[in-house]
Parts: C-alpha cells; structure tokens; sequence
C-alpha cells in the first residue's frame, strides 16, 4: 500500500477569483476553505456548512479541511464574553464533524495573522512574490503607528535606517505600507484603520508570551475533549513570521513552542498544522526534525519556501528553491505517511503573481497560475521521490 500527500487548495469561497473549476484542472481532488461571511466568534451553522459542501462536491472535489476557524480576540485576551465564544467554537466544531469535515485549521496570532510589507515584490523574472522587509515594518512601527516604546525594540542603526527609509517614501508608499500591514490580508478575516489597530494592540497590555501561552492552553483543555469526542482534529498554524512584533507576544513558533503545547494537552485531536514557509523564516527551526518530532500530530501541510538574508528581510521563493529543502521535508513526510498508514491533505502555499495572472486582479499569494506551477512541481517531487523508495526496496 503506497500513501501519497492528498492535493489541495485553498479556495476563498464564490468570491474568489480562482474558481473551484479551476483548482480542479489544477490537480486538486480537494479545497480547503472556510466560511468567510460569519463572523469571527460566531457558531458555523450546520445548513451553511452544508451549503458550502455541497457547492465544493459539485464540482467533483471535497472539502477536505478547514482554513480557519477563527479564534476571537476575546478567547486570546481572556476579556468580555470569552466563555461564550469558546462554547461557540466548540459547537462549530460538532457542526463541521456532523458534516463530515475532520480537520480544522486554527492559529493563535495576536491581532494580526501573517504580516508581509510588500505584497508584488518583483523578482529578476519579472513575476511577483510576497516580502517582508525589516526596515520597512520598523519604518511602519516607529514612523506610522508610533507605538509607545517601540524604539526599545530596535537598534540605533536599525531606526537610523528606518527612518531614512521612511523619508525616501512617497506619501502613497506610506499608504501602501500600512494598508498591507493592517488592513488583513486574505484569510485573516480582520482589518483595521490605524485607530482601531491602536486601540485593539493595548488590549495587550500586560498580556506576555507566559500569559498568551496559559490563554492557549485553557482554550485548548477546554475544546479538545469536543473535537476528540468528534473525531476532529484540530491543527495549529505556526506564527508568520515566526517571531514577536509590535509588542505583541507569539507562542507558535518554535518546536519547544509546540512541545509544550502537545506535553500540556497530549490529545492527538491536538495537532498541528506543518507550514515549511512560516517555520523556515527562522534558521533555528530545523524542519526535518520537526516533522519527525511531531510526526504523529501533523495533519495538514503547507508546503512553500522562502528566502531570508542576514538582517531579518525575507521573501516567498520557488516552492523547491529558496530556505527550504523541499526534498528533504517531502521525503520526510512520505516516511510519516508510511508509518502513520495515512494520506495528509496539503496544498501548495501561496504562490507567485506571473504570467496571464500579472494583469488580473488576485488575492495576494493566492493567484491560480503560481499555485499550479507549486503543486505540479511538488507533485513532480513526491512521484519522484515515492517511486524510487519503493525500488529501492
Ligand atoms: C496565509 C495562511 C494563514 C493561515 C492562518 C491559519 O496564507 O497560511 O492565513 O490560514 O494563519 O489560521
């Protein structure tokens, strides 16, 4: 019996220019989506999932996983009607399961889910990627937001640069900046105006990593008994980037992130979601160890590279060039799959802006000609890789 990794994409729902027709011809016997229109907080009801499913199965694919269910504020904070949001998520949780979707996609980001500076980054080629530049993210922090103390986050050198740099910006270029930063990017569900982002970043106050952590673990004691009691897992999403910004601790990081994570709630209904782009901007998270550590919680996989250089800029490369050893971490999760007698769902992680896709309008890192070009490259990979371990036995 041989275990592949099952292809996916994610798909923003009717809204997204990329259709379900067209993840189909992509490769793809299945999406992972979610349900965009309810609010962050609210129960998933069970006849809106089932809507959506059937939308999906029409078109000859499954719904394979969710991305995301999202965590309110509140649950993350501990503040004003925390409870009943956690209830709520756990009756989400029961709908999805009654609809036969057993994987839940979820992150722990404070405010902010993956923040890049520059979303059409050009590359020598011509094509566009996602960046995140250092100076520029200073530049937004210290000059734009003038958040209170941020300075002490940085180097003398480093807000010199910073500074130069934000001087050198068109006042449109210090629009874009902030926009790309807090007015959400696809999938992150929220955007805010620089008011609110200051009001809602001093929601913070006195909440550090140790706190967040404990915030995470009572949500987690709390909802994992449910999805086990479904036969849910639910997987986490790392930190992008992998680091502390704005002030704001992050707790999913780093591989003794998760282990604590996993010892505090050993439920394997407690899993995680293996992101290689948002683990591999930190040379200390070894990936291939990774898996294997975590091997039996892995059920889900986001599968792209990035490049980062030595002062903290990186931007998303060739899904088999950049940081990340593709091959190693695909023949890593083959080895897992084979032990774990399962297939896990992945899907190529964003992808660049080129071609035909240059002149329409997509949602950054999501544009259908990029992504196809990730996935039949890692289809490529795994065939590749597959095959030859089972001749060489
Ligand atoms: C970005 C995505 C994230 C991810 C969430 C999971 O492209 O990987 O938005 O969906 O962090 O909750």
């Amino acid at each position: 019996m041989t275990f592949s990794m099952t292809h996916t994409m994610r798909w923003y729902g009717p809204q997204d220019p990329v259709s379900l027709n067209d993840i189909r011809q992509a490769g793809c016997v299945g999406v992972v989506t979610a349900l965009h229109h309810i609010p962050n907080g609210e129960i998933w009801p069970v006849e809106e999932i089932q809507k959506r499913k059937l939308e999906i199965e029409s078109s000859g694919m499954e719904w394979l996983v969710v991305e995301s269910v999202p965590i309110h504020e509140a649950i993350k904070t501990q503040s004003n009607g925390f409870e009943k949001y956690i209830e709520n998520y756990k009756q989400s949780i029961r709908n999805l399961s009654e609809c036969g979707i057993y994987v839940i996609t979820y992150n722990f980001m404070p405010v902010l889910d993956w923040t890049r500076t520059d979303l059409s980054y050009t590359l020598p080629n011509g094509s566009k990627a996602l960046r995140f530049e250092r100076l520029a993210f200073i530049a937004f922090d210290l000059f734009i937001l003038q958040r209170v103390n941020a300075n002490l986050d940085y180097s003398v050198s480093e807000i010199e640069q910073a500074k130069q740099k934000f001087e050198e910006m068109s006042e449109q270029e210090q629009k874009l900046l902030e926009r790309n930063i807090i007015a959400g990017l696809p999938g992150s569900e929220e955007s805010f105006t620089i008011e609110q982002f200051r009001d809602i970043l001093n929601t913070y106050q006195g909440i550090d990593a140790n706190k967040l952590r404990d915030h995470l673990i009572y949500f987690l004691e709390k909802i994992i008994p449910t999805a086990e009691a479904c036969g849910v897992k639910m997987v986490i999403h790392p930190d992008d980037p992998p680091y502390p910004i704005l002030g704001l601790p992050r707790v999913v990081s780093t591989a003794s992130d998760l282990k604590y994570l996993f010892h505090k709630v050993p439920s394997l209904s407690n899993g995680l979601c293996f992101c290689t782009g948002s683990f591999g901007v930190r040379p200390d998270n070894y990936l291939v160890e990774i898996i294997f550590q975590f091997s039996e919680r892995i059920n889900f996989l986001h599968l792209r590279s990035t490049k980062r250089n030595a002062i903290g800029d990186f931007y998303e490369d060739n899904h088999l060039e950049g940081d990340v050893d593709m091959f190693r971490i695909v023949k890593a999760i083959i080895e897992v799959m084979h032990k774990r007698q399962v297939n896990i769902p992945m899907r190529p992680d964003h992808g660049h802006q080129m071609l035909d896709d240059l002149k329409k309008h997509t949602n950054p890192g999501y544009s259908a000609i990029g992504r196809l070009k990730g996935l039949a490259e890692l289809r490529g990979l795994e065939m590749g890789i597959s095959r030859s371990l089972i001749n060489s036995k």
